[in-house]
């Protein structure tokens, strides 16, 4: 599933799923094995209490660099390195594993190794780099358990870049693997880039990027190298690049360092016509054991590769790191010429011999450079031209920013620093890892004297909960930023959101701070939700302690992007009831996609809903699904009402079927207002068999007990400071 999620273009137009095309459409004959995870059991062979970060901080750091330098120039003939030195082939299975990361939902990146599942295993953007992890893998299997395939990806392209004399700002391992393809949104398109797939921007026909997609065909990662949609523009090419590489977090200084500090390594491949090879790995045979692309190997053995189409070296000096990039761009015209493969590139006009790159098998011969359309755009753009000159005249300002925007790409979905381990992590605070001043542990007598000051100042429950809903609630276990921590609630431009009731939150924060003595705000917050909780059950007749963490720091505006912060603006947010506007995907949908960002279960979910609604939680506190005469208490009456065969429902017309009225089924006489997303827990049979179980006998004991862990999930799930 995606999330929808600031400035959505997806607001109206056709119906359409969340779960786009699947790993099931594209490959139906693929063997499927989800019938081996239901009822819970894992996919993953590590014990479920595998503390991955504490293995990676055993590892020999040195030995395992060493190995990986080493690695980079031991050509093995089942694929012999371009030049001797794999080291540019690994800086792009890197930048692919980091690259699909976008801000919209926060998913994507390399942070669980995602590349070796279907689809990105097989995404023709990602072609041979099966290769690239094969050869990892005597390495992989060596260091084992503490090392995983997805710190592995990225530690490799940092070698790869030092071993070629390049820059490098540091690295921070942590990344758990996992052991199952994620469901992640990546469009609904039927076909590939490389079977002709439409473009996805296409101002012409008012055709924008839909969110949170971040690529502009169906199987790359960005651009199409050869121009949008093949055609070799490069000015529509930089239109593409800068909305892609911006939903990647990066601007465009970022974005021109990148390209061209990647390019100065390495070649494209485009040898032979594509049909000369086979499939990709997910559907090739099984005698392959799990590789693609394949053509035979005296091909092979004579370089003549195709993996992208384009063919030939950026540079002259291909495997080592220096200005020759911008020197040829700036130096040569170019003109547009086809390669062996078919595709659309950009030579230089007469270069020079000492211009001209070796042949990546054969060092004697000279071969011309190459540029494509996407590079031609760092020239031809007038604002990333700007930057390509002043990099071209300015190597050491080049270094830094390459350094620095390579280390955020390969960083940007781990969150907090706290979650960075190994001994090069870099001192540096960057902004973009939202970084919050430490806070200190409060004592439990001024917590509890806190707690009773908030139950006494005339702040209602209902507005408590919705306080520490709006700040907390931000998480994304995506790219584990948001949450409580830092109380950028009460900053831009989180305050001002819709969502947040901004009048009433800026009164109940006031009236928090006045209270909370020597607590950080962020710690009030949370305590004030909390105390407000253990209130409504108490007046349930539920004694509960709702034991949410302490010790948060206050972040202010200096220590916050508040742009990066707009993509965690709620489109939609069920636990809230809250719709910004009616959009193409239903809003259960998106309910279920932000409880999936919140890491909750089925049970969780339902809790939550229940919960809140009879909490008066809803934001412009509307009475949808508030199924209860005794509001502000924390009781099972939303699910004793909802599964009641008393009450019939209809749709409000007008509402285009997101209202519902409840009318007592003999009088007539209406009782109750719902949403979709307060109906589908009684509609969808799955959840209705939750909330059954809520609301029966003893159900409100289970109900409290669940909603309490669940609420204390959501208010600490950015607390790695604590493990
Ligand atoms: Fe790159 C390669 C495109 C960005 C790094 N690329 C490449 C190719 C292409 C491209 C087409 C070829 C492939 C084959 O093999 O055939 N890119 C591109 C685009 C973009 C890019 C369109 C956007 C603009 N890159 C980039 C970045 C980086 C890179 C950002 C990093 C940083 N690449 C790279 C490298 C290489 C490449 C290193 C080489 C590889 C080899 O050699 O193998």
């Amino acid at each position: 599933t995606g999330s929808i999620s600031g400035g959505c273009p997806m607001g109206h137009g056709e119906a359409r799923s969340l779960h786009g095309r699947t790993n099931r459409d594209w490959w139906p004959d693929a063997l499927q094995l989800d019938i081996l995870t239901e009822d819970g059991k894992r996919a993953d062979p590590y014990d479920a209490d595998f503390d991955y970060a504490q293995a990676f901080n055993t590892v020999n750091y040195d030995a395992l660099k060493a190995d990986l330098t080493a690695l980079m120039t031991d050509s093995q003939p089942w694929w012999p390195a371009d030049y001797g030195h794999y080291g540019p082939f690994f800086i792009r299975m890197a930048w692919h594993a980091a690259g699909t990361y976008r801000t919209g939902d926060g998913r994507g990146g390399s942070s669980s190794g995602q590349q070796r599942f279907a689809p990105l295993n097989s995404w023709p953007d990602n072609g041979n780099l099966d290769k690239a992890r094969r050869l990892l893998w005597p390495i992989k299997q060596k260091y084992g358990k503490a090392v995983s395939w997805a710190d592995l990806f990225i530690l490799t392209g940092n070698v790869a870049i030092e071993s070629m004399g390049g820059p490098v700002f540091g690295f921070g391992g942590g990344r758990k693997d996992v052991f199952e393809p994620e469901t992640v949104y990546w469009g609904t398109e039927e076909l590939w880039v490389d079977q002709g797939v439409e473009t996805r921007i296409n101002p012409d026909e008012g055709k924008a990027l839909e969110n949170p997609l971040a690529a502009i065909q169906m199987g790359l990662i960005y651009v199409n190298p050869e121009g949008p949609g093949g055609n070799p523009d490069p000015l529509q090419s930089a239109r593409d690049m800068r909305e892609t590489f911006g939903r990647m977090a990066m601007n465009d200084e970022e974005t021109v360092a990148l390209t061209a500090g990647g390019h100065a390594f390495g070649k494209a491949h485009g040898a032979k016509p594509a049909d000369t090879f086979g499939g990709a790995p997910e559907s090739e045979v099984l005698a392959l054991q799990g590789f693609g692309w394949l053509n035979d190997q005296d091909e092979i053995d004579a370089g003549n590769i195709t993996t992208s189409g384009i063919e030939g070296a950026w540079t002259p000096n291909p495997t080592q790191w220096g200005g020759d990039y911008f020197r040829l761009l700036f130096k040569y015209d170019y003109e547009l010429v086809e390669s062996p493969a078919g595709a659309k590139q950009w030579q230089p006009v007469n270069p020079d011999e000492e211009d001209m790159a070796p042949d990546a098998r054969d060092p004697s011969k000279k071969v011309p450079t190459m540029m494509t359309t996407a590079d031609m755009a760092l020239k031809m753009d007038p604002d990333y031209r700007k930057i390509s000159e002043r990099f071209r005249d300015d190597q050491a300002a080049l270094d830094d920013a390459f350094a620095r925007a390579w280390f955020k790409l390969c960083h940007r979905d781990m969150g907090p620093k706290v979650r960075y381990m190994g001994p090069e992590v870099p001192a540096e605070d960057l902004i973009w890892q939202d970084p919050v001043p430490a806070g200190s542990t409060p004592s439990d007598s001024d917590v509890s004297s806190f707690k009773s000051a908030v139950l006494d100042s005339g702040l209602t429950v209902s507005e408590l909960v919705k306080a520490a809903w709006a700040s907390a609630s931000t998480y994304r276990n995506s790219d584990h930023r948001g949450g409580a921590n830092g109380a950028r609630v009460r900053l831009a431009p989180q305050k001002d959101w819709e969502a947040n009731d901004p009048a009433e939150l800026d009164k109940v924060l006031s009236k928090l701070d006045e209270l909370r003595g020597g607590l950080s705000m962020a710690d009030a917050i949370v305590l004030a939700g909390a105390a407000a909780i253990e209130k409504a059950a108490r007046d349930g007749g539920h004694s509960v302690s709702v034991d949410v963490s302490t010790g948060r720091g206050d972040a202010g505006d200096e220590h916050t992007d508040a742009e990066s912060f707009e993509p965690l603006e709620p489109f939609a947010d069920g636990f809230r009831n809250y719709l910004k506007t009616k959009a193409s995907v239903k809003t259960e949908d998106m309910l279920v996609d932000r409880a999936h960002l919140l890491g909750l279960s089925i049970p969780e979910m339902v809790a939550l809903i229940g919960g809140m609604r009879v909490l008066g939680a809803n934001t412009g506190n509307s009475s949808h699904g508030v199924f209860t005469d005794r509001k502000g208490t924390l009781s099972n009456d939303f699910f004793v009402n909802l599964l009641s065969m008393d009450t019939k429902w209809e749709m409000v017309d007008e509402s285009g079927d997101e209202e519902f009225v409840g009318r007592n089924r003999s009088s007539g006489e209406e009782t109750y207002r719902a949403t979709r997303t307060d109906l589908v827990i009684g509609s969808n049979s799955q959840l209705r068999a939750v909330a059954e179980v809520f609301a029966e006998a003893g159900g409100e004991e289970r109900f409290v007990h669940t909603f309490v862990s669940a609420w204390k999930k959501v208010m600490d799930a950015d607390r790695f400071d604590l493990s």
